[in-house]
């Protein structure tokens, strides 16, 4: 099994993450999505990592469907059991990944628009979504469980850009989410190897 992936790839981190909790071995491929690599391309018509190829040859793409893949193949190791608990992971997972996607939107907008035609971060939608998002009502796990792994080790970022758009929600975010890299790396010793 491969998978196309990127250090710096928030979806990336969290698929690798999730495989290597889940028992599940890959082959990783540093891969640079700026080069536009044909074997990613010929895999994710979206030319985005994290994309994964089963032994069979088969691509999946978008990280969320990879995780539910990789749930299937460990017989259940990553998601709770539970209907409801399910349900409360996966929306958080979804809220993780929004700001990440949020994130991400105003990273490449700062990277490959010039500055007059560059609008304000904060100010547009994509700006103001992260910060409320990190202030949720959505379910979140109150403990750094591992059925919560998937997600919990991305908080850092969004409490960054409630920051960066918000100093006073940023501070008490911060506040918050000081401690949770701790946390989480008790329930999952290995984050060392996967931070940049
Ligand atoms: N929804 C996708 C998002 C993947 C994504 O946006 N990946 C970024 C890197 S973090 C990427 O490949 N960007 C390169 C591009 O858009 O060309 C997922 O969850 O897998």
């Amino acid at each position: 099994m491969k998978i196309f992936y990127s250090p710096t790839s928030p979806y990336s981190n969290k698929v690798r993450m999730a495989a290597h909790y889940a028992g599940l071995s890959t082959e990783n491929v540093l891969t640079d999505t700026n080069g536009n690599p044909q074997d990613l391309i010929a895999s994710n018509p979206f030319g985005k990592i994290l994309t994964l190829v089963t032994s069979e040859g088969k691509a999946i793409y978008d990280s969320r469907v990879i995780m539910q893949f990789i749930d299937r193949e460990t017989k259940g190791k990553l998601y709770p059991r539970n209907a409801e608990k399910r349900t409360d992971v996966e929306l958080l997972e979804a809220l993780c990944d929004g700001i990440c996607d949020c994130l991400l939107a105003i990273v490449y907008e700062k990277r490959f628009h010039p500055p007059e035609r560059s609008t304000s971060p904060g100010s547009t939608g994509s700006g103001k979504r992260p910060a409320a998002a990190s202030t949720s009502s959505t379910p979140t796990c109150r403990r750094p469980v591992p059925s919560c792994m998937p997600v919990t080790s991305r908080s850092r970022p969004c409490c960054a850009i409630s920051n960066f758009v918000s100093p006073a929600n940023g501070r008490r975010a911060a506040l918050k989410l000081k401690n949770w890299p701790q946390k989480f790396e008790k329930f999952f010793p290995d984050y060392a190897q996967f931070k940049v």
